[in-house]
C-alpha cells in the first residue's frame, strides 16, 4: 500500500509548556481515530501545526520538539501567534466557518486575514514537498487546508496523488458567491483528484459552484480541468462502533455510572452534548425545553437536562456572545422552574474524558442533537452505537449531515421549538419497543459504514481516480 501523507490544521498532539520542559501527549481527536485502521506511524507522515505558537518556543526547544514529533511521524508546521490570530481564528473560523454553516451575517472579509490564509496554505504546501516521496498519497483535510491541493498540484505535478476530505458543509453557492476570493477557493479545491464531503448535497453544491465560476461541468461527479479529472463524491464519516457499544463494561465507566446516577436521582435524563458554537442550535434547544416544561408541567422534577458544551473559539466575538446568551438562558430557567430538590438543567461548561461522556450516553433516555447546520455530527452516532440494551431515543436535527444516515430518529427542523417540544414529549412516552426497533436499525447501519469504512473507502476511490487520470494520460 502507498504511504499515506495526512495533512490537517492539527497535530493529533498537545504541547504543553512546563517549567521542567514540554510535554508532548497524543490527543486523539476525531480525525486521529478515523484514520487509526490506516495511518501506520511507523512509516506514514502527518503534517500538521502543533497547537503552540512558535515564539513560545526557544530555538533548542523547537528543536529537541522537532526531533520528537519526527519520531512518531509528525511533520510540525510551526505558525506564529499572528498567524495562528489571522489564518485560524481569522479566515478560517471568521471567514469560512459562517459561511459554510450559513451565518453570513458572522462572516468577516478582510484581505489581511485572506492574505494570512494564502500564506500559511503555502506554507504547509512547502513542509509536504519536503516530506512527500514518490508515490505517497497525500490526503489533505477541512477548510483550513482548501487552497493546498491547488498549491501542491502546482509544485509536484500530474503525477502525485492528492484527495481532499471538507469535514463541515458545503454552502449553496448563492452563499457562497458573497466570498471575494470563491473562485481561487474551488480553484485550489480542484488541485486534488479526489473532493470528499459527508453529503450529496454539500458535493452538489460544490459542483454547482464550480460550475458557475469557471464554466467548468461535471459528468457524473467527473470534471476535466486544466488536462486532469477531477473526481467529486460523498463519504459520510462513521465511528468506531465498538469502543462505545463496548464502553458500559469498562470499570472506569461503570464507576462513572454509579455517580451520574447517583447524582442525578430518579429522573430521565435528556442530554445535550457539542462544541459551544453558534451553528450547533443551543439556544433554540433550550427555548424548546423551556417550553416543553411549560406545556407539560408533570415531567418537571421528573425531567434534568444535562446540558455538556465544551469551550471553543473563545478569542472569536460571536462565540463570547453566545456563552453569555447560553449562561443567562439556563439561569433563567432553572430560576423559574428549579425547585430545592430539582434543577431543570445540569450545565457543564468543559470537555469531558472518554469514561465520563460514555456514561452520560449511557444513562440518557434521550439525545437531543440540534445544530442549526453541521457537516455531518457524531454525537448523534456515538449515542446510538451506546445503546447496547436499544433502549434511548435520538431528537435528531434535519440539518445535520447524519439525518441522511439515521432517519429511524425524530427528525426536527432546529428552529421550530414547538416541534422540538413536541418530540420530547413522543420521545418521553415512546415505548420500548419502538425504541429498540429504531436504535435497532440504526445500529446497524452506524456497523456497516463505521469510522474504518469512511476512510478506506474514501482512500479506494482515490486510487480509482488517480486510475482515470492515468488513464487519459496514455491517450
Ligand atoms: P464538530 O463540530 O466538533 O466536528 P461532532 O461531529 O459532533 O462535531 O464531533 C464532536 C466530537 O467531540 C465527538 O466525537 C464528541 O464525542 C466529542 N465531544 C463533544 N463534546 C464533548 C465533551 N464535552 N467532552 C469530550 N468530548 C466531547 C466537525 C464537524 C462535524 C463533523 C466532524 C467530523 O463540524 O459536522 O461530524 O467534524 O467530520
Amino acid at each position: 500500500m502507498a504511504r499515506l501523507v495526512v495533512v490537517a490544521n492539527r497535530l493529533p498532539v498537545s504541547v504543553i509548556k512546563r517549567k521542567d520542559g514540554l510535554r508532548v501527549s497524543s490527543s486523539p481527536g476525531g480525525l486521529a481515530s478515523g484514520l487509526s485502521a490506516c495511518f501506520r506511524p511507523e512509516s506514514d507522515r502527518w503534517v500538521g501545526w502543533p497547537g503552540i505558537a512558535a515564539e513560545r518556543l526557544s530555538m533548542a526547544e523547537r528543536e529537541s520538539l522537532e526531533g520528537r514529533l519526527r519520531r512518531r511521524g509528525h511533520c510540525p508546521v510551526f505558525l506564529s501567534q499572528e498567524e495562528v490570530e489571522r489564518y485560524y481564528l481569522g479566515f478560517s473560523n471568521r471567514t469560512l466557518w459562517p459561511l459554510a454553516h450559513y451565518f453570513p451575517q458572522y462572516a468577516v472579509y478582510d484581505r489581511s486575514l485572506w492574505e494570512a490564509y494564502r500564506r500559511v496554505n503555502q506554507r504547509f504546501a512547502e513542509t509536504v514537498v519536503e516530506v512527500v516521496e514518490p508515490g505517497d498519497t497525500i490526503w489533505v483535510h477541512d477548510y483550513q487546508l482548501m487552497l493546498l491541493p491547488g498549491m501542491l498540484r502546482q509544485r509536484l505535478g500530474t503525477d502525485a496523488t492528492i484527495g481532499f476530505f471538507l469535514h463541515i458543509p458545503f454552502p449553496s453557492f448563492e452563499v457562497f458567491r458573497t466570498l471575494p476570493w470563491r473562485r481561487e477557493m474551488v480553484e485550489g479545491l480542484m488541485g486534488a483528484d479526489l473532493v470528499g464531503f459527508h453529503t450529496y448535497d454539500d458535493a452538489l453544491h460544490f459542483l454547482e459552484s464550480v460550475r458557475r465560476l469557471t464554466g467548468a461541468s461535471d459528468n457524473v461527479g467527473r470534471i476535466t480541468w486544466e488536462g486532469r479529472v477531477v473526481t467529486v463524491d460523498a463519504f459520510p464519516m462513521g465511528i468506531d462502533v465498538d469502543r462505545y457499544a463496548g464502553a458500559s463494561q469498562l470499570p472506569e465507566v461503570e464507576e462513572q455510572l454509579r455517580r451520574v446516577r447517583q447524582q442525578l436521582g430518579a429522573t430521565r435524563v435528556v442530554l445535550s452534548v457539542d462544541r459551544l458554537d453558534y451553528s450547533k442550535g443551543i439556544p433554540q434547544r433550550l427555548e424548546a425545553f423551556e417550553l416543553f416544561l411549560e406545556r407539560h408541567p408533570q415531567y418537571r422534577e421528573r425531567v434534568t437536562m444535562v446540558m455538556v458544551a465544551v469551550p471553543s473559539r473563545t478569542e472569536v466575538p460571536a462565540y463570547q456572545a453566545l456563552k453569555r446568551e447560553v449562561d443567562e438562558r439556563i439561569s433563567r430557567i432553572n430560576g423559574r422552574y428549579g425547585t430545592l430538590g430539582w434543577m431543570p438543567i445540569r450545565y457543564l461548561y468543559r470537555s469531558l474524558p472518554f469514561a465520563a461522556l460514555a456514561a452520560l450516553y449511557h444513562v440518557a433516555d434521550v439525545a437531543l442533537v440540534t445544530p442549526l447546520r453541521d457537516g455531518m455530527n457524531l454525537v448523534c452516532k456515538e449515542f446510538v452505537a451506546s445503546k447496547r440494551d436499544g433502549r434511548g431515543v435520538l431528537i435528531l436535527s434535519e440539518m445535520a449531515g447524519a439525518a441522511k444516515q439515521l432517519p429511524e430518529a425524530l427528525l426536527v427542523n432546529p428552529h421550530n421549538v414547538e416541534q422540538m417540544a413536541a418530540a420530547l414529549d413522543e420521545a418521553l412516552s415512546m415505548s420500548e419497543d419502538d425504541q429498540r426497533a429504531r436504535n435497532r436499525l440504526m445500529q446497524q447501519r452506524l456497523r456497516q459504514y463505521d469510522v474504518d469504512w469512511w476512510a478506506t473507502t474514501f482512500l479506494r476511490r482515490l486510487e480509482e481516480a488517480r486510475g482515470v487520470q492515468r488513464a487519459l494520460a496514455q491517450k
